[in-house]
């Protein structure tokens, strides 16, 4: 039996290097998370998450494409490599980390002052500090040029008040990045969560992410010095530059959730018999599997190629979507079918794949939706805009 990644010879793309970090990325997954993450998904929660930050924190994967201020300084390439062996264990530990590094400290990296990035980057990675990043709102989501939430002067101080909505990490960090509307167009801010006049209560309910803090960020009158806005840019821009680096993450992520239902499914009909036979001998078993073989390779050789170019210098925006776009619907797919295969098993949470089938709900929705990404597709082939 040959082992899905071995069909395509995908790991021969790789440097040595490359896979030394996939195989340490997922050392700790196999120990730290997989036995864990179905009952953490049951239970809505990530106990001690502090704990499995610092963990992270210590393996280097905070920040890990970033330079400098105690980040690790690896490539793209391998950055998605980590992403794609979080999420193989849940999109939720992988949201973890990209809000962390892709969103946070990207933002503060890119458009912090250098006292910023002095107080905030080496504590967070380190995960000594957890960071969030406020785009969404309740009336503002595909379209974040809407928001509401609005900084006035008031001296030099800024008075922040507005609602955001559905952020990851909230409830748990010790610093939110806040995009607000300001006289001078949007801008970011550094929020210390301990400020008066901020809260983040958790979002509750949901069927979908639950190994992740989602929460809503209330700022009622928040007080910032001067210095606490990003200096270095204005506009939407800002924030659509940081969700670039993540979308990007989530590109090789979403084939982590795939190959493991994948295998899930591999395994599964390899032992299940009915009808005298293993499920596995059965030529429709087979058309699935083979089918589902095939969007996984195209999708690991597709982040492969983003990553090279963003390597290069050379990924430009609509190429990102095209990634997010086509792997994380292929890695939904992957897991619907998936789960048919395990027939009720697949509703169990004995099992991974409900879980992953789940967690990709939010994927496909969250760091642009399918049908913002086919807009932006779309616009590069047509030239035109429509969003409005
Ligand atoms: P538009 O007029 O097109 O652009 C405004 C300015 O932004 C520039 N720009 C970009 N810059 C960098 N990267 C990109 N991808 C960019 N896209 C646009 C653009 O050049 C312009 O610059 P300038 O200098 O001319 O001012 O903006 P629009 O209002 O028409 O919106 C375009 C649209 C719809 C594509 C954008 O709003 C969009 O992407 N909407 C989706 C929103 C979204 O993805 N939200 C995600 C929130 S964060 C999140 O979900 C985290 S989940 C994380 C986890 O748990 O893993
Ligand atoms: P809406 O924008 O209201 O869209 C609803 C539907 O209408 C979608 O199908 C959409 O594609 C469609 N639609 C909208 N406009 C158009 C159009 N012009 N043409 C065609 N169709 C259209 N946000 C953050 O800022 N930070 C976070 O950390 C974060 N974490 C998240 C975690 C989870 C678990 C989830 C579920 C979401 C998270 N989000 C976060 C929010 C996420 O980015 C938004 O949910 C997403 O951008 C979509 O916004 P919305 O939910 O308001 O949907």
């Amino acid at each position: 039996m040959t082992p899905v990644n071995d069909l395509a010879g995908l790991n021969e793309l790789l440097t040595p290097e490359e896979r030394a970090v996939g195989a340490s990325v997922r050392q700790l997954c196999a120990e730290r998370i997989d036995p864990y993450v179905g009952e953490w998904f049951e239970q809505g929660d990530i106990p001690r998450i502090r704990e499995l930050t610092k963990e992270l924190g210590a393996l280097g994967v905070l920040g890990m494409h970033l330079e400098g201020y105690g980040c690790a300084g690896m490539s793209a390439t391998e950055y998605g490599i980590a992403c794609l062996e979080l999420e193989a264990s849940d999109s939720g530990v992988r949201s973890l980390v990209s809000v962390q590094g892709s969103l946070a400290m990207f933002a503060l990296w890119r458009y912090g002052s250098e006292e910023q990035k002095q107080r905030w980057l080496p504590a967070m990675a380190a995960g000594d500090a957890i960071g969030c990043f406020g785009l969404t709102e309740p009336d503002a989501g595909s379209d974040p040029a809407s928001m509401r939430t609005k900084a006035r002067r008031d001296g030099t101080d800024w008075i922040l008040d507005g609602r955001k909505m559905w952020i990851t990490n909230g409830s748990v960090a010790d610093v939110a990045i806040v995009w607000a509307q300001t006289e001078d167009g949007v801008r970011g801010f550094v929020v210390p969560t301990d400020t008066p006049g901020f809260s983040a209560p958790l979002i509750k309910h949901k069927l979908s992410l639950r190994a992740s803090i989602t929460s809503e960020l209330v700022l009622d009158g928040v007080r910032l010095p001067a210095d606490a806005m990003l200096p270095e840019v204005r506009g939407l821009k800002g924030p659509l530059g940081c969700l670039n680096e993540a979308r990007y993450g989530i590109v090789w992520g979403a084939m982590g959730a795939a190959r493991t239902c994948l295998e899930a499914a591999i395994e599964y009909a390899g032992q299940r018999t009915q009808f005298g036979r293993p499920i596995a001998a059965f030529q429709l078993t087979q058309q699935k599997l083979v089918d589902m073989t095939l969007e996984y390779t195209k999708g690991v050789l597709l982040a492969l190629h983003l990553g090279r170019r963003k390597d290069a210098g050379s990924l430009r925006p609509e190429q990102v979507s095209l990634g997010k776009l086509n792997n994380v619907r292929e890695a939904l797919d992957i897991c619907r079918t998936a789960r048919t295969v395990l027939g009720a098993n697949g509703i169990s949470l004995e099992f991974p794949v409900i879980r992953h089938m789940n967690n990709l709900e939010s994927v496909l929705t969250y760091e642009g939706t399918v049908e913002m990404h086919t807009l932006v597709l779309g616009q590069a082939l047509t030239g035109h805009a429509a969003f409005r």
